[in-house]
């Protein structure tokens, strides 16, 4: 077997997004467009590809086979030594992000588009991290699209196709290649994490029950080895927990739009506890009976139990964390508690620096992403066990806590940040850049702060830029925000992670330490902000539509 150079020429549009490039499965099945990318990653390893250990794995959507059988290629092509491979090629984010950092691997590749949908009409992605567990930082992926706009040739070696149904090693020429069980490391690790048997036991002596959803995920393995083989819970307590090439035709989104269909069945069936993930397995969803946990609240009230609930945590916090449209929930608890928290631009990868640094324990994001420094991922199973942690402490202090009484006692301590995010999916894309720039002429401008959008008026406003605290990087345009006199506030940004037009993404966020409205639908309290961001943005003028895809907040 030797190394074959192939000529090919550049595409376009190879930049990696919020996490990794994310296209329609018909980009990526392009003659040399996966081919090109990945030997772009291979070149920008910061300490090169030779004879380097790489993790791959995905979410095992379709066109993740013949992408793994690219990247063996290249891999070889470019004297790798080892590659570790999920059977089948799957794995979920966070356990890839944990194989990295347990193996001790110079990085990985990760095959998923996330919670966006799969199937031949859908979308596929391919995402780099680093040592650390981490994705790749901005000096990376840049690197990484700067080498797809000069691509000339790639290197791989020819050979037959390596089965990837067997756990153990095999090799591809020079190439190592170790097939790895897809939970077995990563369930036994969150095992060192959480009290499992405290868990169990608070689950087998009470009617609590419960509901997890892995929308036909990579999750659904991980899920029954967790409720169904080490808690001992019936069959009932999951569901669509077998993975699917196109997640049985659904979104594999762990919203209230998205997953329903556990909606129904928490309200339907009487279901104490009901919790979903995302397609890789990154993001949760906690809700209870008549109780939805907004994210940017969860992440609070783990950080808020974390030291009493989970022996990870026992020896102290260093530090709290949220990106920027987050709500301030989570600054609430750090205040109180005295413990240092960073606000920082959407995207899991600018929280890996400070947990490397060891000033971050817990942090999350307001789009159903929560985790801590036990990875470099956010991870949706971590966040749900943690909340299971949560409830087992709180019935231990009081027997029949439910999720709802969880939440309003951290309401009566902290107040409660109101907030929801309105999505505007696949919008003509020059409709949403010309909003964008109407909004920055306006929220950029010295004259904005002190006018009034109605009743509220404008504190403070711009374009969230962030300096790393500790590497000095800087990461400008992050988002329109404006603050307003009363403590609320509105942020408009574009997603980085679509893969056709543009999706447009309003936060709205409002505090509230009046005990009478703790139980209100966040959307009543919060349309006159609505109202106000939708009149200055223009939205309906620029993109024709009057009302968003998808609405995150209370039922
Ligand atoms: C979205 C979310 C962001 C998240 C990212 C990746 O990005 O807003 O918070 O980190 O998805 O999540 P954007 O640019 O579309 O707003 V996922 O679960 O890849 O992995
Ligand atoms: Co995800």
């Amino acid at each position: 077997m030797s190394v074959v150079t192939v000529q090919t020429t550049p595409f376009e549009g190879q930049k990696p997004g919020t996490s990794g490039l994310r296209k329609r499965v018909k980009v990526f099945s392009q003659q040399h467009y996966t081919e090109n990318f990945v030997q772009a990653i291979l070149s920008a390893i910061p300490t090169g590809a030779q004879g380097s250990t790489l993790v791959v794995g995905g979410d095992g959507r379709y066109f993740s086979k013949p992408a793994i059988q690219s990247i063996i290629r290249l891999a070889a092509g470019n004297g790798v030594a080892k590659l570790i491979i999920g059977q089948d090629g799957i794995l979920s984010t966070p356990a890839v992000s944990h194989l990295i950092r347990k193996y001790k691997a110079t990085g990985g590749i990760l095959l998923t588009a996330s919670h966006n949908p799969g199937g031949p009409d859908n979308d596929f992605g391919i995402k780099y991290n680093m040592e650390n567990g981490g994705p790749a930082p901005e000096s990376v992926t840049d690197r990484i699209f700067e080498s797809t706009k000069t691509i000339r040739e790639y290197r791989i070696v020819e050979g037959p196709e390596v089965d990837l149904s067997k756990i153990g090693s095999t090799s591809f020429g020079q190439l190592q290649i170790d097939i790895v069980d897809q939970v077995k490391d990563y369930v036994a690790y969150l095992a060192t994490i959480f009290d499992f048997d405290l868990i169990k036991n608070f689950l087998h002596s009470s009617d609590f029950s419960v509901r997890f959803d892995a929308l036909h995920g990579v999750t659904g393995p991980y899920g029954r080895a967790l409720f169904v083989d080490a808690f001992g819970l019936p069959e009932s307590s999951i569901q669509n927990c077998v993975p699917s090439e196109d997640f049985g035709g659904g979104h594999p989104d762990p919203n209230l739009t998205y997953a329903k269909s556990l909606v129904d069945a928490v309200e339907g069936e009487n279901i104490s506890f009901g919790a979903a993930s995302d397609g890789d397995g990154d993001r949760n969803m906690i809700i209870g009976k008549g109780a939805f946990v907004n994210p940017s609240d969860s992440v609070a009230i783990i950080a808020d139990w974390a030291q009493k609930a989970i022996p990870y945590f026992k020896g102290g916090i260093k530090g709290l964390a949220r990106s920027m449209p987050t709500s301030g929930a989570i600054d609430r608890v750090a205040k109180k508690n005295g413990y240092e928290c960073f606000e920082v631009p959407t995207g899991w990868k600018f929280f890996g620096n400070l947990m490397d640094a060891g000033r971050l324990s817990i942090c999350g994001e307001e789009s159903f992403g929560t985790g801590s420094d036990h990875i470099r991922e956010k991870d949706g199973l971590w966040a749900v066990v943690a909340w299971l942690s949560i409830m087992a402490a709180a019935n231990a202090e009081k027997a029949g806590t439910t999720v709802q009484d969880v939440l309003l006692q951290h309401y009566r301590t902290y107040g409660r940040n109101f907030f929801s995010r309105y999505d505007y999916e696949e919008v003509d894309s020059q409709g949403a850049s010309d909003m964008v720039a109407h909004l920055r002429s306006q929220f950029t401008s010295a004259d904005f702060v002190g006018t009034k959008l109605g009743q509220f008026e404008v504190a403070e406003s711009g374009d969230f830029s962030y300096t790393d605290p500790i590497d000095g990087s800087v990461s400008k345009n992050q988002g329109l925000y404006a603050t307003f006199k009363d403590g609320s506030r509105i942020i408009f940004r574009l997603s980085g992670t679509g893969s056709a037009g543009a999706t447009i993404r309003l936060y709205v966020e409002k505090y509230s330490n009046d005990p009478s409205e703790f139980g209100a639908d966040a959307q009543v309290g919060l349309k006159p902000l609505i109202d106000e961001a939708l009149k200055i943005s223009k939205l309906k003028e620029f993109t024709g539509r009057d009302k968003p895809t998808v609405i995150t907040s209370k039922v």
